[in-house]
Formats: structure tokens, sequence, C-alpha cells
């Protein structure tokens, strides 16, 4: 049975096909259309694998999770960080026609439960290197609350939970079955404004598309050699053209544990990076890196890279090509599915100035005023849009759909824009109630939910306030019953299992919210006497 999502009307996917958008293959073709190639298409540490290797171990896996019992349209909760087990799985779920929904090696246990409560999956993988699977304390625990999953692997393990083991052992025969190239391949994750993560349904045709698209748009060609330091799972290393893209191109991914210039200039010069993807920050610690360093010869090799999750400043912006000596290049994106880019021969100016233009010419992108009219070219309002790879509704969400969509299907993406003349956009601001503490997402409401579950805690406001590094960083303003100091507030969302990014920076304890003339919770005001400093 196939899973349920919002599908483009008909008259959309006709158009798409005839487009040559969608082709009608699954993603798995990515790696299996070089099934036979001696070409290196992972480096992990001192492990490499050719493309050869990769898929014979994703064969392998598929094997061993249908001999396991799990069965086409079934979904699974992966769990694993920047490891070739990531890709490896990926594609042997995709072979089986499974669904996985790839969670980020930082989450923790509040996350991975509310995935599982959406996607009811009947397989979990992890890994023991992560503090949650140190022990079994946390599986047993987590299979007694989620009845549906039968199995647990586990890399690292080495008993019946033996991840690498059913990696390991030599597939029979596979016939590999993934789901039709028009339904849902696997889901992403939302970066989200709400209460509940929500998950976004991904068909083979539209991720397929984005990532042939990027290819054409970022050049990645078979001598790609790209250098993976954001979370692997991330929709932006994985298809702006990220890890598929080069797989697509049959060029190398070389994977970093994280995106600190200790980890990754030595990497980069090792392996010859040509191509990689960064978040502002990981930028100024780069350019901060080359400084105390007196040198950026490490960086020899690199000659394009890609900045994106978060707003770049000009500043930042122009002195990459002068120190780094590489070309820059904007990427706004987003998981649910539109992606811009500057493009590689655009003037610097536009490079440095703009967030860049949709990447497929059937995207529509438009900016709409409060009344949802749209807005003449150059004037900031919300984005609004619809194409060949944006989702048209999030899993089992109609409600929280009603709202992120207009009854044309265009996607309200919550983010503040101006669309120029040539169509170049910049970002201007958010509406939708989110932090974003340089590229990593934060749903003000899902933490204000665990805030309140403090028994000290009566009302609470989590707001975003600048930071010269991250951009922005997290405030949590909190009315209690009894004085609440900042360690104790962390501790105690520490223990509720949340991921450590989302921890308020800041807690500041007043009398009351300020609320606005209809009473909502003013967070405008909250964040104005951040910037002033004058806590109240
Ligand atoms: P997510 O929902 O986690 O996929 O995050 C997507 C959001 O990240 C977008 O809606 C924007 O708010 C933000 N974002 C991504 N790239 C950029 C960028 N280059 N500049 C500013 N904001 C960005
Ligand atoms: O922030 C994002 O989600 C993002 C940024 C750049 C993204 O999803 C993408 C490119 O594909």
């Amino acid at each position: 049975m196939a899973l349920p999502f919002t599908r483009w009307p008909d008259e959309f996917a006709r158009r798409y096909r005839e487009k040559g958008y969608w082709q009608d293959l699954p993603l798995t073709d990515i790696l299996t259309r070089h099934a036979h190639s001696d070409a290196t298409a992972v480096i992990d540490g001192d492990r490499t694998y050719s493309y050869r290797q990769v898929n014979q171990l994703s064969d392998n896996l598929a094997c061993s999770l249908q001999t396991l019992g799990i069965k086409r349209g079934e979904t699974a909760l992966v769990q694993l960080g920047n490891v070739a087990e990531f890709y490896i799985t990926f594609f042997a779920l995709l072979k089986i026609g499974v669904a996985p929904v790839n969670a980020l090696f930082s989450h923790q246990r509040n996350e991975l439960n509310a995935y599982a409560t959406q996607l009811k999956p009947v397989l979990l993988i992890a890994d023991r290197e992560h503090s949650l699977f140190a022990s079994d304390d946390f599986v047993t625990t987590f299979v007694a609350e989620h009845d549906t999953v039968r199995v647990v692997l586990l890399r690292g393990d080495r008993g019946e939970h033996a991840l690498d083991a059913a990696i390991d052992r030599p597939a029979e025969n596979v016939i590999t079955t993934p789901t039709p190239a028009d339904e849902v391949a696997f889901f992403q994750l939302s970066g989200g404004s709400t209460g509940t993560p929500k998950l976004i349904p991904r068909t083979h045709n539209d991720y397929y598309y984005s990532i042939v698209r990027s290819n054409e748009v970022c050049g990645f060609t078979a001598d790609t050699r790209y250098l993976c330091a954001l979370p692997a799972a991330h929709n932006y290393p994985m298809s702006s053209p990220g890890a598929l893209g080069v797989f697509l191109a049959q060029g190398c991914v070389v994977l970093a544990a994280d995106p600190s210039a200790t980890l990754c200039f030595p990497l980069i010069e090792k392996h010859r990076i040509n191509v990689t993807a960064l978040v502002p920050p990981a930028v100024s610690l780069w350019l901060q890196a080359i400084q105390e360093w007196s040198s950026n010869a490490s960086l020899a090799s690199l000659r394009l890279l890609q900045v994106g999750g978060a707003r770049l400043s000009t500043t930042l912006a122009a002195r990459i090509p002068a120190e780094m000596g590489c070309q820059l290049q904007q990427v706004f994106g987003m998981a649910e599915g539109l992606v811009n880019y500057t493009r590689l021969d655009d003037p610097i100016e536009r490079i440095i100035h703009t967030q860049g233009r949709p990447m497929c010419p059937d995207d529509e992108v438009w900016v709409a005023d409060e009344n949802g009219n749209p807005l003449p070219a150059g004037q900031v309002g919300r984005l609004m849009t619809r194409g060949p790879y944006t989702f048209r509704g999030y899993f089992n969400s109609p409600e929280h759909n009603a709202s992120a969509f207009d009854e044309h299907g265009f996607y309200s993406s919550g983010d503040l824009i101006a669309i120029d003349e040539q169509g170049y956009i910049t970002v201007q601001g958010r509406e939708k109630d989110q932090i974003n503490r340089g590229g990593e997402k934060i749903a003000a409401e899902e933490i204000e939910n665990l805030l309140l579950r403090h028994e000290a805690v009566i009302h609470a406001a989590l707001v975003s306030m600048e930071d010269s590094l991250l951009g922005e960083k997290s405030c949590a303003w909190l009315v209690t019953k009894t004085p609440l100091r900042a360690v104790a507030v962390r501790r105690f969302l520490r223990e509720q299992g949340v991921a450590e990014f989302k921890l308020p920076d800041r807690v500041e304890c007043l009398e009351a919210l300020p609320l606005t003339p209809v009473g909502k919770v003013d967070k405008k005001q909250l964040r104005q006497w951040l910037a002033q400093r004058t806590p109240a």
C-alpha cells in the first residue's frame, strides 16, 4: 500500500513530465547507473568506497532487511551521522521501497519520538556512537512506546542489533523494488515553526529532478570532489547538489564530522577538494583560521564555496573570493523544495548581494502582501512558491497545510523576501516563528511547550537575538513562580531530551510577557528589549 501524501494536480504532473523534469526514474538510479564503476564514491576517514562497493553494500543491506521481514511500503527512522553507512542505508531502503526519515545526528529523544509518532516506522537504524544508543535503555523504551518497530539495527553494535553485519552479509539475488517514481521515496525534515516537527514527503520524481537541475546550475561533474561537512541528512548537503548530486555525476564525496577548519582544511588539501557547502558561521570561522594561520594554502584546490541555510552578510560574502581564493555561490533553499542559486557566471555584485534565483524555469515564485495579493518587483513581502520539486503538503497535517498553502497550491515558506527586476531574490526577514541559529532552525513553539512543562514556569516565549557569529541566538523569556537560572532551564530542557542547539542561549525572567493589542505575546517588543540590552 502506498504512503499517503498530497499529490500535484494532474495538469501539473503532465506538464512536469512533458518538460522532462519528471523522468519516472527511482532515486536508486543515481547509484545503480554507476554499479560497475570502480571510481571512488565516498571517503570516510580511512575507509574508501567505490561506486561498485556502495552499490554492493546497499544490496547486501537491502537483502538483510528483506530477510528480517521488512516490506515494501513500510517506513524507517534513521539516525546516522556523516558516515558512509548513511548513504549505504539510504539507498538500501530505497531499493526495497521503504521510506526513511533521516533524523539529524544532533537530535535527541524528543525529536526521535516526534518523528516515530508521526511515521510509525517498522525499522530503527541508529548509531552506538550516539549518546542515546550507547546502552540499550533508550532502545528498550523506544520499542515499547512505538510498537510498530520490529527491527532495530545499530552501527557499531556487535550483537543482535549489528548494522555492520547486515551490511557485510553478501546479498543473494536481490530484486530491487523501489516505490513508483511518483510516490513517496523518503521524508525530509522541516525546520518548522510548530509544536511538533513536520515531515515533508519527497517523491523520486521531484527529488531526482532537483538534483539533476542543481548539478547543471552548479557545474558538478565526474571531476567534482565534494567535502560534506554539514549534517549529511540535511537537504542542503544531500541535494543542493550535495552528495546525491556528486553521485549522479560520478564524482567523489569526502565526509567530515563537522565544519571546523582544523578538521576540514587538512581534508581539503589531502583529497584535493574542489567544492564544499557551508553555513555562514562556518565561513566566519574559516576566515578567522586563514588569518590566524596566515595562509589559505590548504584551500588551493577549492574552486567553489556554496553558502546557505541562513542569511550571509555582504561583508562576509565579499571576503570569500578575496581571502579564500575561490568562487562564492549563495544558496537559498528549503527542505520543502524551492532552491535558489546565484549562477556561476553572475556578476560578482549579484553573487555578493543576492540569494540567487530559482533553479527551474517552472519554479513559480511571487511576493505576497498581508492580504495575499502580489507585490511589484523590489517590494518586501511573503515568499509564495510552487513548482516541479516543491511539495504540496506536510505528512498527515491537514490543519497546518490549510494555513501553509493558498488555494492554488502555493506554499508560503514564512520568509520575507524581495524579488528584483531580474528575478533575483534577497531574503529580508522572516514571518514564521522560528529562530535561525546559524542555519540550524528552532521552532519557537516546540521549545515553549517544553518550557511550560517546568513546574515553575507560567508563561514562556522564545525569541531570536542578534549574534555576531551565528546571526541569531535564542533567548527564553519566562514568567515564573520562583526565580529560575539559565543553567537550570537548560538542564531541564536537556532532561526533556531536546537537541543541544535548541537550548536557549539566554534566559530572562519577567513579571509578565508584553502583549499586542489583540492579546498575543509581543515578540517584536521582546526582541527590541534584547537589542537595547535593557531587560525589563
Ligand atoms: P528548512 O525549513 O530547515 O529547510 O529551512 C529553510 C529555511 O532556511 C528557509 O525558509 C529560510 O528561512 C532559511 N534559509 C535557507 N537558506 C537561506 C539563505 N541563503 N539566506 C537566508 N535564509 C535562508
Ligand atoms: O536551509 C535549508 O533548508 C537549505 C539551504 C540551502 C536547503 O534545504 C537547501 C539549500 O536545499
